[in-house]
């Protein structure tokens, strides 16, 4: 059925009684109102359980709701009274179910048994857990361990994702990719060759402590809402906040907490953004040179009028190396340039750099905007750059704040789920299970979509996720999939990922994290690191949505047992018994981060992992924080000139979490009944001859002889800058090509499809 879109702006704030409205409607559809209440208690509260949604920090004094609208709306879709039961499978052949869109399909509810696959019936038929696991096994025995890929999603804990990679390690590969490869891997690589960490250097008192913030790409309202309160406070204490986004999103601007009953019954929203920029896609490496040129400037003249300096040279000389390099790029580097690749006018960029000259403590904040660029490693080490040329990474109040995605995907990385060796210590690893771990780099996301492609890859087991409809190159991929000899997805709910199916395909369902973990100990205890390292406990509260799931240390226990062959030193079943073994044995293989770990699983706020540049300690190649030069001005792969192509954002509603599309109501953008939508600029829709209202068909505008175009979106005239369009992830994946990603850390460069817009 094709949907029309409905859009009006949106004029209220963000928070506020729109949130409210709308977390009843979603408690309501999916029958999970007896919920509710229990949210209040449990839910990111010390002794309750970690929210399944963003990955944005538990605050050790939590307010008394600690959830938002979309932490909520996360928990009522997993809680749902909805089954999606071997009934339904028998009633529907996936080739019926392949019509049905991503929002019908986990509409459907929770899966209840292990299903296989069965290509006579085109149907999945039930099957039971052992028949399941033995087939795993001694499928997975007999091919090449290099074959095969094991991917995991970021929701699964830091218990099953530290069994998860030792099950790869042990059964042969490295072959470990998982979403952040679509997500922050960007930061991964970035972070480490500037300031010797893979991860931010913020923790949740350092905003407390600042006095100015910097957002870049991020769209806090809908992705990382409970960060509101904390800006919210920033501008309590009239600390300026600098948005870069093409798009003026809602969170940013006004905010009403839905926890004062003062501000909810008068709707007076705080203003978020001091000031807003409208940067054009992929233009923030021309910003963050415009303003490191006005600091230089302004630098100069204080220097000669004998003022106190704006640099902090005593660090850059202390700390850093290389900043000459950097600033005789910021000397050459010329207004017009920046202006043309920013897309902004120098006075704003001027204005914004007076902000953040004047700040004693900054924070930088960022998101998809940044990492999901041809050139967002050299984005993210410039932003990095800025903030060393002030001194302003290891002291209170300041540092670089990447905002990560799912809610373990950096603590999945931190106990071994990665493709890089050189990230996992694998001499401890064989020390400690006695085995020799194999040596070789695994593929990341884009490497396994390549193989899957050249029919390279006989297995792929998913630790929940969506594969297929999160990556790049969608046609292609789905028609290359049924070249995959075993496909199993550990999954909670029916997804596209499922329905494209292997030789031989399982589909294990799971308990979530809101739910009672039982095993022969009792209720089990997980956990998971948030966005600043910090380590929380999670305990499910809720019984689970059938007695015949599993918990996913449970299955990964399984697979492994029925893969490999007995090894004493690796207790299996021991650890299912007990999580907290799993525990130990975590602290055994990173005893600086975990050490006592089961000890400190309750303490308020979590436990934050040490990280070196907090103390301005660089664990880089030279020893000191490392300035870098960008390679381009412009992030993206168009060079910007050919005004016939348009660079086209693929973002998220407020009414999805990734590729779980909870319903159509993208709130605060104003848009309502559809996602077939691309929002564009009037002048840009007029150019290319699109009625108001209008359809229009996109196509990718590259030269590499396959034709990536899909028809049907309806153009909204949105507040956007000429020459960037915005619609969404997933739907467009089709548009974007495998080869178009980060240089150096291999991120699909989402956020700027070059694309050809015709009427339709
Ligand atoms: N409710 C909810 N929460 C989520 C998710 C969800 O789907 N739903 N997903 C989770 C995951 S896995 C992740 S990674 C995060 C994602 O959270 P975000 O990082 O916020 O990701 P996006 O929604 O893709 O939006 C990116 C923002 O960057 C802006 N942008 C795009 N291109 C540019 C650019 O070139 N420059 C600048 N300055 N801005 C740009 C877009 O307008 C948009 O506001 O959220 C997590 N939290
Ligand atoms: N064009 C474009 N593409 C993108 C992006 C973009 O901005 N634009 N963003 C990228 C990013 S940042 C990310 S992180 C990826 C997301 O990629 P994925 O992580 O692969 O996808 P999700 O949509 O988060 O996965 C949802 C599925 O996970 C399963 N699931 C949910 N909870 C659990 C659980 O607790 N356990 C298990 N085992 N399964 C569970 C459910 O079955 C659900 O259907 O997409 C990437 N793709
Ligand atoms: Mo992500």
């Amino acid at each position: 059925m094709a949907r029309r879109a409905r859009y009006k702006p949106y004029d209220q704030p963000t928070g506020g009684w729109g949130s409210v409205k709308s977390l009843g409607k979603h408690a309501i559809q999916q029958q999970a109102i007896t919920t509710a209440p229990l949210l209040m208690r449990d839910h990111n509260k010390l002794k309750g359980y970690a929210c399944t949604s963003c990955a944005w920090t538990k605050p050790g004094e939590p307010h008394l709701a600690e959830f938002c609208e979309n932490g909520a709306k996360a928990t009522f879709w997993d809680l749902t009274k909805k089954r999606t039961t071997p009934d339904f499978f028998a009633r529907h052949t996936v080739a019926d179910l392949l019509g049905w869109s991503d929002y019908d399909l986990e509409n459907e509810g929770r899966l209840t048994h292990p299903m296989r696959y069965d290509p006579g019936s085109d149907r999945y038929v039930e099957v039971s857990w052992d028949e399941a696991f033995a087939d795993i096994g001694a499928k997975l025995k007999g091919y090449d361990p290099k074959q095969t890929i094991f991917y995991a999603s970021g929701r699964a804990s830091l218990e099953t994702s530290y069994m998860y990679q030792l099950f790869a390690r042990l059964y042969g590969h490295n072959n470990l990719p998982d979403s952040s490869n679509m997500c922050h891997e960007t930061t991964s690589v970035a972070l480490p060759q500037s300031i010797g960490t893979p991860v931010g250097t913020v923790l949740l008192k350092d905003f407390a402590e600042t006095d100015c913030i910097f957002s870049f790409g991020q769209n806090v309202g809908t992705n990382s809402p409970r960060l509101l309160h904390d800006l919210q406070e920033a501008r309590e204490r009239d600390i300026p906040i600098v948005v870069f986004n093409p798009l003026r999103e809602r969170g940013w601007e006004a905010f009403v907490s839905p926890q004062r009953p003062g501000q909810m019954i008068t709707n007076s929203p705080t203003q978020i953004a001091t000031q807003y920029y409208q940067v054009r896609a992929g233009g923030d490496i021309a910003v963050m040179l415009g303003i490191g040129k006005m600091l230089l400037a302004w630098n100069d003249e204080a220097r000669a009028a004998g003022r106190p300096l704006v640099l902090d040279e005593a660090f850059i000389a202390e700390h850093t190396h290389d900043f000459p390099a950097f600033e005789a790029k910021l000397r050459e580097t010329e207004w017009p340039e920046i202006v043309e690749a920013s897309g902004l006018p120098r006075a704003s960029i001027e204005a914004a750099a007076a902000t953040f000259a004047k700040a004693k403590a900054i924070i930088a904040i960022y998101g998809m905007g940044l990492t999901q660029h041809k050139l967002g490693v050299d984005c993210i080490r410039t932003l990095v750059n800025l903030l060393l040329m002030r001194g302003q990474i290891g002291k209170p109040g300041a540092g670089i704040c990447p905002i990560r995605g799912h809610s373990n995907v950096q603590g999945q990385r931190t106990v071994g789920i990665a493709e890089k060796t050189e990230l996992v210590p694998l001499d401890r690893l064989a020390e400690q299970f006695g085995f020799e771990p194999p040596r070789d780099d695994g593929m990341a996301t884009v490497e396994a979509c390549e193989a899957i492609i050249a029919g390279e890859v006989r297995a792929f087991i998913g630790l929940g996720g969506n594969f297929v409809r999160a990556i790049p190159e969608r046609e292609l991929m789905e028609a290359k999939w049924g070249g995959i000899d075993l496909s199993v997805q550990i999954a909670t709910k029916l997804n596209r990922c499922h329905l494209i199916t292997g030789k031989t395909t399982y589909l294990l369902p799971t308990i979530v994290r809101s739910e009672i973990d039982e095993q022969a100990t009792g209720p089990q205890i997980v956990t998971v690191e948030d966005s600043t390292t910090c380590i929380h406990a999670s305990r499910g509260k809720w019984k689970p949505a059938a007695d015949t799931l599993l918990s996913e240390p449970r299955i990964v226990a399984e697979m492994a047992k029925a893969t490999l062959a007995p090894n004493p030193k690796v207790p299996w079943d021991g650890w299912v018994k007990d999580y907290g073994t799993i525990r130990d044995a975590i602290a055994e293989t990173y005893p600086e981060a975990f050490h006592d770990f089961n000890d400190r699983l309750d303490i308020p706020g979590g436990f934050p992992r040490p990280v070196a540049a907090r103390e301005r300690k660089w664990e880089t190649d030279t020893g000191k924080a490392n300035f870098a030069v960008p390679k381009a001005l412009s992030a993206s792969f168009d060079d910007g000139l050919d005004s016939s192509i348009l660079r086209l954002i693929t973002l998220r509603s407020n009414d999805q979490f990734n590729t779980s599309i909870y319903g159509y109501a993208d709130r605060l953008r104003g848009i309502h009944g559809s996602r077939m939508i691309v929002m564009m600029n009037a002048d840009d829709r007029i150019r290319f001859g699109i009625a108001k209202h209008g359809k229009a068909r996109l196509t990718t505008a590259v030269d590499d002889g396959i034709l990536r175009s899909m028809g049907g979106f309806e153009v909204i005239d949105y507040d956007i800058p000429a020459g960037t369009c915005a619609a969404y992830f997933p739907e467009c994946n089709a548009l974007l090509p495998l080869w178009q990603y980060a240089q150096e850390s291999m991120t699909p460069a989402a956020k700027s499809i070059p694309i050809r817009v015709a009427a339709e």
